[in-house]
């Protein structure tokens, strides 16, 4: 994880609502991605629905419930009389097809406890994530009633893409994504509050507020599509390898462990010697990696370092473009790292994430720079387990290197750093 898990990070709580008619999203890739985001999660509330509420995607109960846990928080430990949140009358019934109340399949048992840290004082401090994709106007119905901020995954994903763009390119196709996602809920906002003003004397009065925010919206898409037409255009013409440095990229899937690779590597050349590695951006780090020549001169290798967006299972189509463009970067490696979680149950899942990895290479364009496959986490597997797997590994894909490692005690660490210098001596980088 790029960060480390600290007070000084914003607060969430995750919901999942757990219904056959929705995509079951793991709960575990969840929580990696709101970490990835910056998040501390304080609190994991789960529900089971046969249909979810169509008006607050959790069951009304539910909604309730969480409302008065937080009342009860925030009224126990501020005893902030003033802030107290004024809970907004909610319809008096509703059924499911079959005319059922939602409640019905609601777990009464649950309790909803809330232990904030000492840094949350208002509800605006806290952040509610679904791991689930909600309708715009769930959103605003539940953003108003418990009055915090409420995302889905697909907000979630954008975020940490805005913490790892770097290119100019990325930047703008995530605040296309951003801007898209933003004027859909705009447009139910619009659409909710002239509906509640109807049958009085409003004449449009609505719609007319909205439409300058919603024209800047429509300029500055219509900009950003033009400038990114450009780039396009000259991206073709761009070439590869600026850098005076050697540079390796680090890809693959979310929780295979390439920011602890990326840590680890920087923490241990730092042991080393002082000032070794450097911050160059949120995601890139210089590692010097100390070599010696025969006579016994000492000749650190400097290496930048960068750390890329894991790949996420089902990713929202309106993500894609966002997605692939703050992988551009890795155009400029010299060396791309697929990193592996080898540890996984199922071989088949790896094997799929490895092929799927190869696509998404091949769509970024860097299906020409060296890659050699990291096998990470062997600390979980036997290592007769481990040497089955590699071994078909190897019979699937021989031409590739690879290396067997655990970042967590770093086994193999000296042969992924020689691997490292390697490269980089036959590509005589200095
Ligand atoms: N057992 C074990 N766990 C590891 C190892 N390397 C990383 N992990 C754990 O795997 C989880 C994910 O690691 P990250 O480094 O955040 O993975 P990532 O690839 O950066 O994930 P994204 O940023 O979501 O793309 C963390 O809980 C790590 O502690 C390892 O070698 N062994
Ligand atoms: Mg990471």
């Amino acid at each position: 994880m790029i960060n480390s898990f600290n007070s000084s990070l914003k607060t969430a709580v995750i919901i999942q609502v757990n219904c056959p008619s929705l995509i079951p999203y793991d709960i575990d890739e969840m929580k990696g991605l709101a970490k990835t985001a910056g998040y501390n999660i304080f609190n994991i509330i789960t529900q089971k629905l046969e249909h979810i509420n169509p008006k607050f995607f959790l069951g009304r109960g539910k909604v309730e419930l969480i409302n008065a846990g937080l009342d009860n928080f925030f009224y126990n430990n501020h005893h902030n009389h003033q802030n107290q949140h004024v809970e907004e009358p909610l319809e008096s019934e509703e059924f499911d097809e079959n005319g059922n109340p939602f409640e019905e399949y609601e777990n009464k048992e649950d309790e909803v406890e809330f232990d904030f840290p000492e840094t949350v004082h208002k509800r605006k401090d806290i952040t509610v994530i679904f791991n689930n994709r909600l309708g715009n106007m769930h959103r605003l119905n539940l953003t108003k009633i418990w009055d915090l901020k409420v995302i889905d995954r697909d907000e979630l994903v954008l975020e940490i893409f805005e913490r790892h763009a770097q290119t100019h390119e990325s930047k703008l196709q995530i605040e296309l994504a951003r801007l898209n996602l933003e004027t859909n809920i705009i447009k139910k906002e619009l659409g909710q509050h002239l509906e509640e003003k109807q049958g009085r004397d409003f004449k449009g009065k609505g719609r007319k507020g909205w439409e300058p925010k919603m024209q800047a919206y429509r300029g500055r898409k219509k900009k950003i599509r033009d400038e990114l037409k450009v780039i396009s255009k000259r991206r073709n013409l761009r070439r590869k390898g600026r850098s005076k440095f050697f540079n390796v990229g680090l890809i693959g899937y979310t929780n295979a462990g390439k920011s602890t690779i990326l840590n680890q590597l920087a923490n241990s050349r730092f042991e080393t010697a002082q000032q070794e590695f450097t911050t160059i951006s949120p995601v890139s780090r210089k590692v010097v990696f100390p070599s010696f020549k025969e006579n016994g001169v000492w000749d650190g290798q400097e290496v930048i370092i960068t750390d890329s967006v894991g790949f996420i299972m089902d990713m929202s189509p309106a993500l894609i473009n966002a997605f692939l463009s703050t992988l551009e970067e890795l155009q400029f490696s010299d060396l791309l790292l697929l990193i592996i979680d080898i540890s996984e149950s199922n071989f088949v899942t790896i094997l799929e994430k490895i092929r799927t990895t190869f696509t998404i290479m091949t769509q970024i364009e860097v299906m020409e720079i060296p890659r050699v496959l990291v096998l990470n986490k062997i600390d979980e597997l036997s290592e007769e387990f481990l040497q089955k797997r590699v071994k078909k590994i190897r019979e699937i894909y021989p031409e590739i290197p690879n290396v067997s490692i655990s970042a967590l005690d770093k086994t193999g660490f000296d042969k992924i750093s020689e691997i490292i210098i390697d490269f980089k001596q036959q590509k005589k980088y200095h």
